[in-house]
Parts: structure tokens; sequence; C-alpha cells
């Protein structure tokens, strides 16, 4: 499988990944050439399974805040673990919540990839959003590692509407006040 970088496609505080790995990003993102096949990934770290999160339309729901969603929401992952973001139907894109995004890592932008890697090598929680369908609620969180700095500042910046409706319970969902 031919692996190689798309960085007009990818933006991150308007530089290109190259520049980024350059610079020793805290955030690492690598497009997939899309005729790359769904087999799953090993992880060069350790071998272990690349984790996979889908950017799904599921037209049976009875409403749009069931329906347009990253599966799974939460995903709790240790210290530089790398997420592959698969966007398999429909028009998604996978953007960082400024407000709650943590200060100092890059943010994430990208635009109807059909299959990217990111690297998550800093504790924290990483809130993520469609800028499609945000509104209806399409957002997920990352929690990093088994401590979360950012935690407490995250929670100052939840977005209104759907948007903050789910993130609020993706966050009780981590801190063990559900238990879904
Ligand atoms: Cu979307």
């Amino acid at each position: 499988m031919i692996v190689r970088l798309a960085s007009p496609k990818i933006a991150i505080r308007g530089r290109s990944v190259l520049s980024l790995l350059k610079a020793g990003p805290l955030c690492l993102a690598i497009a997939l050439s899309l005729s790359a096949s769904r087999a799953t990934l090993a992880d060069p770290a350790d071998g272990s399974p690349v984790i996979e999160v889908d950017q799904v339309i599921d037209v049976r729901a009875a409403s749009a805040f069931d329906m347009f969603r990253f599966k799974p929401g939460l995903l709790r992952v240790p210290v530089g673990k790398r997420i592959r973001f698969l966007n398999m139907r429909g028009q998604h894109t996978v953007v960082s919540l400024r407000k709650m995004w943590p200060k100092d890592v890059p943010t994430i932008h990208l635009d109807n990839m059909s299959d990217s890697i990111i690297r998550f090598n800093k504790p924290g929680v990483y809130p993520l959003t469609c800028k499609v369908h945000g509104r209806h609620g399409m957002v997920m969180l990352v929690a990093v590692g088994d401590t979360f700095p950012n935690l407490e500042e995250a929670k100052a910046g939840i977005p209104g509407g759907m948007a903050g409706k789910r993130m609020r319970m993706l966050i009780d969902e981590l801190e063990g006040k559900t238990s879904q």
C-alpha cells in the first residue's frame, strides 16, 4: 500500500503537515492515499492495531442528533497513540473545537478526507467537531492519557446547542457520571 502525504488538503493552523513535521509537531496528521484499502493498520510504535473512528450517517436514526455521529463519540487512548479517521459516508470534516482545545497544541482541520491518521502526543482532552454536521451534535472527544490537564478549561468552553449537549454527555461519560 502506498502511503503519501497530502499536505495541501490538511492545514493545521495554516501550516502544511510537512512544515509541522520539521517543527516537531504535537499532532501529526498523515493522509493516506484515497486508494488505500480498509485493511487494519498496525501502529509502528508497538504493532497494535491503529484505533479507528468512523464518521457515520445513520439514515435509520429518528433524529438528526442520532443520525450524524462520530463512532465512537468518546475515545480514550494512551499518549502517543495514532487514531485513524475514516469518512466512508457523507461530506464530513474533522475540526478542533477551538474554545475547548489545549492552547499549546496545533489545531486539526481535515476536510472531506476519507482516511487520515492523527497522532496525539500530549495528555489532555481533544474535542472535535464536523463543520457540516456539528450543529446536529456531531462532535467527539478524544481523551489522551490518564490525566487531563486541560479538562476544566475545556469544560468552560463547551459550545451551545446540540454540539454542547453531546459534548456534556461525553465529558460526563469520561468522568464516570454515566454508565454508557
Ligand atoms: Cu459531518
